[in-house]
């Protein structure tokens, strides 16, 4: 079967307006729908969204429903209520505000959040009335936070994208979220989820490591037996479209009629969508300082002010118009002569020609938010600009695009006289540097188009996909259990070889808590004492605790990674002698880092020091962490000395000593004929990688590993082990 895209997003692209009871269908050309469009094509395609319209009636809504549906599309249609509650609130005043870093508007309501919920969950109704097998989902934005959760609640195979496409705040803001965990887990129910910058992504990843405690590794989670992967995804404009239409005859009778209208000799272009994000008013102050710095420009330049109304119904938007509103008429009142006006302010919408127009014909495009996820007219100024014309960007920092667009004039939207300063920068730049600059930032914008930018999503989604598969194929089966059991039972000389922290109990905080629980000890004593089974603990642990532990049962062990070894009723011994003079040259490393990390500590064992950081701050301790592993590698570099980086600990021991060849050492001298070992982390991949072909390696928790399989938790391991050694006996109770 081919595969179907699916595209979820608050809005569908087109908007539906009734005139003398008849209604009409107008496609909207935005970002989104451009880029997906090349996926017309390559897909079959579906869109599902809120069609911005209420129905008057049952027959009327089907009306739509079968309108849309030949074009692909299928509504979701809601009630006056749920809009107020769920776009207007939870949506506008609640994650916009806070993921903009605007706290002061944000409203933490709980009814708007059980709307918002529900809103989600008609959205998730309306995709499982439509989802097929080989479906491909993409996700869109803000409004929909919880979906990919909802989805993967009921479709566990389901193959989900997820674009935020506003900043994601840093950890200190989200989690003032009273429902910041149902989000989390919400957008976690996705395979990809997808930013436009890295500060997002690194955001995003410090939420999810405080919040769900989900640690990633080069940006990708395990989580629930999946890859998800988190990345950024700079989404582009459609590059031809602006840069192509400012050539139209159209356009061009446009500019003349603008031209000749302002008589001035330069003009700055400010475009936005009303938002309280987009740090207008700073820009008007900016410009009106600019004024009375330099009044040799009076008359000599106008700044054109294009705002697209937004969200009118909200009251932070309502008064922001009002703001402008006089600011305008004040910088107007206070500058204007007869003939000149300084700000020239459209409030409306435009059609695309005299967007057109207007971005190329301005000298100077000046865009200044205080937070914006990426800000795509920052990249239309600049495409439509043809380069033996020139023209300067003056762009904030805190722009997503400031990243992309590192040749414009940055400007930090706090600083009022950096802007003005900026304008009589921008004014005065000799054009043949405006012309290099901008061949610069369009060479940039040609290459990563909207288009791009959805393709590169959609394959590294299809990648994902492929790593949670292969994650998944090595996941044990019942049937495999049962095999391996048999495979046990039949054998005449048995080795089980099995890590303790996280393969037998779960990590444990305190020392305490990490004792063996009765179960784990009645297992391993029931193993021990079936005829012919030899058990093997190989821990990182002291010999001295292991000894305490389990002293007591028929067991063999390996402590401290391999260092010491001890056959049942033998005495502790070296797989060869070690030097340990190396510690005192890193033990101060260690306590450098301990003063500098509260809550880490050291363990000295015989043959090795441990760094350990489970109970230091997460954050901290992972930085610290890399910087310890940057100097211990430099500083062992002629010492003959491993560094091991395991769960929360670093571990530095002697080279050649590891899990894998201590082990081996067991194996040398008797012929199993059945081999089990079983681990959790990175230094068991030692002894998975040591072990024969014909041995069963069990990875417990899913992660990549060399292990042939893979459990889920060390519940499921110590279960397996017991019904092992129950199997066993009845086996040969019946023989
Ligand atoms: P927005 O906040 O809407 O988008 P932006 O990225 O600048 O901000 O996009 C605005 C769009 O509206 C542009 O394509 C622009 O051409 C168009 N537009 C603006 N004024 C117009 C007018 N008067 N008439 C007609 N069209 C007009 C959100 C995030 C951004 C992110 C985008 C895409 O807030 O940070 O870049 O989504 O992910």
């Amino acid at each position: 079967m081919s595969k179907r895209l699916v595209i979820i997003s608050n809005r569908l692209p087109l908007s539906i307006n009734k005139r003398k009871g008849k209604l009409s269908y107008q496609p909207s050309s935005g970002g989104l729908a451009t880029g997906m469009s090349s996926f017309y094509q390559k897909y079959d395609s579906l869109w599902i969204g809120w069609p911005g319209y209420a129905p008057e009636s049952k027959t009327e809504q089907q009306d739509i429903t079968q309108e849309l549906a030949d074009k692909k599309m299928s509504p979701v249609f809601l009630s006056r209520r749920q809009v107020e509650l769920y776009y207007e609130g939870f949506s506008n005043k609640t994650i916009w505000p806070l993921f903009h870093y605007f706290s002061q508007y944000t409203l933490y309501d709980s009814k708007s959040w059980l709307a918002y919920k529900r809103v989600n969950q008609i959205f998730c109704d309306k995709v499982l009335e439509h989802i097929q097998p080989n479906d491909i989902l993409w996700v869109h934005d803000y409004h929909l936070l919880l979906l990919p959760g909802m989805i993967r609640e009921k479709t566990r195979d389901a193959l989900i994208g997820f674009f935020l496409h506003i900043p994601f705040p840093s950890y200190e803001l989200f989690r003032t979220l009273p429902w910041r965990q149902e989000i989390m887990n919400g957008i976690l129910g996705a395979d990809l989820i997808g930013f436009h910058t890295y500060d997002y992504v690194r955001h995003f990843l410090s939420s999810t490591s405080r919040i769900v405690g989900l640690e990633h590794s080069l940006a990708r989670l395990r989580h629930d037996d999946r890859v998800i992967k988190v990345d950024s995804f700079p989404m582009g404009i459609d590059y031809d479209k602006y840069h192509e239409t400012p050539k139209q005859d159209k356009v061009q009778k446009e500019i003349k009629k603008f031209k000749t209208r302002l008589k001035t000799e330069k003009i700055i272009l400010s475009i936005d969508r009303l938002d309280y994000s987009k740090g207008i008013p700073q820009r008007l102050e900016g410009y009106h300082q600019f004024l009375h710095d330099h009044p040799e420009y009076r008359e000599k330049i106008t700044l054109i002010m294009l705002v697209v109304p937004s969200r009118a119904r909200v009251e932070s938007y309502r008064k922001l118009k009002y703001q402008l509103d006089e600011l305008v008429g004040r910088i107007n009142g206070e500058h204007g002569t007869i003939g000149w006006t300084p700000i020239y302010y459209l409030y409306r919408s435009v059609p695309f020609h005299v967007l057109s127009a207007l971005y190329n014909m301005s000298d100077v495009g000046l865009v200044t938010p205080f937070r914006d996820g990426m800000n795509l007219v920052s990249k239309e100024f600049v495409a439509s600009k043809r380069s033996d014309k020139g023209g300067v960007l003056i762009l904030s920092e805190m722009a997503g695009s400031s990243h992309e667009l590192g040749e414009a004039i940055m400007i930090n939207p706090n600083n009022i006289a950096e802007i003005a300063h900026a304008i009589k920068t921008a004014l005065e730049i000799p054009l043949e540097e405006q012309k290099h600059t901008l061949e610069e930032m369009n060479l940039k914008l040609k290459r990563y188009s909207v288009k791009r930018w959805a393709e590169d999503f959609m394959e590294r989604l299809l990648q994902t996909h492929g790593l949670s598969e292969n994650l998944a194929s090595k996941k044990i089966t019942t049937r495999l259990r049962q095999f391996i059991s048999r495979k046990f039972n039949e054998s005449k000389k048995r080795v089980l070889i099995l890590d303790y922290d996280g393969t037998l109990v779960g990590y444990a905080r305190t020392p305490e808590k990490a004792k063996p629980t009765a179960q784990v000890r009645s297992v391993l004593k029931h193993l021990s004492q079936l005829p012919n089974c030899m058990v093997i603990i190989n821990s990182g642990r002291k010999r001295e605790t292991l000894q305490d532990w389990f002293g007591d049962l028929e067991v063999n062990f390996i402590a401290e990674h391999g260092a010491w070894l001890k056959r049942y009723q033998a005495e502790w011994f070296t797989i060869e002698s070690l030097n340990t003079a190396w510690k005192s040259e890193i033990m101060p490393i260690l306590e450098h880092y301990v003063m500098r990390t509260p809550g880490s500590f050291i363990e000295e064992k015989n043959y090795s020091l441990v760094w350990h950081y489970r109970k230091a701050n997460v954050g901290l301790g992972a930085l610290r962490a890399t910087e310890l592993m940057d100097s211990l590698k430099y500083m062992t570099a002629n010492l003959n000395l491993q560094v091991m980086e395991g769960n929360k600990v670093i571990e530095v021991k002697n080279a050649g000593v590891n899990k894998g060849r201590a082990a081996l050492r067991y194996l040398e001298e008797i012929s199993a004929d059945f081999i089990l070992a079983m681990g959790d982390d990175w230094t068991d991949e030692y002894m998975f990688r040591d072990m024969p072909n014909s041995a069963y390696t069990i990875k417990v928790g899913y992660h990549a590993t060399s292990a042939t399989y893979s459990m889920r938790s060390p519940q499921e391991a110590l279960a397996f082990l017991e019904d092992l050694s129950k199997s066993a006996l009845r086996d040969s109770d019946q023989s």
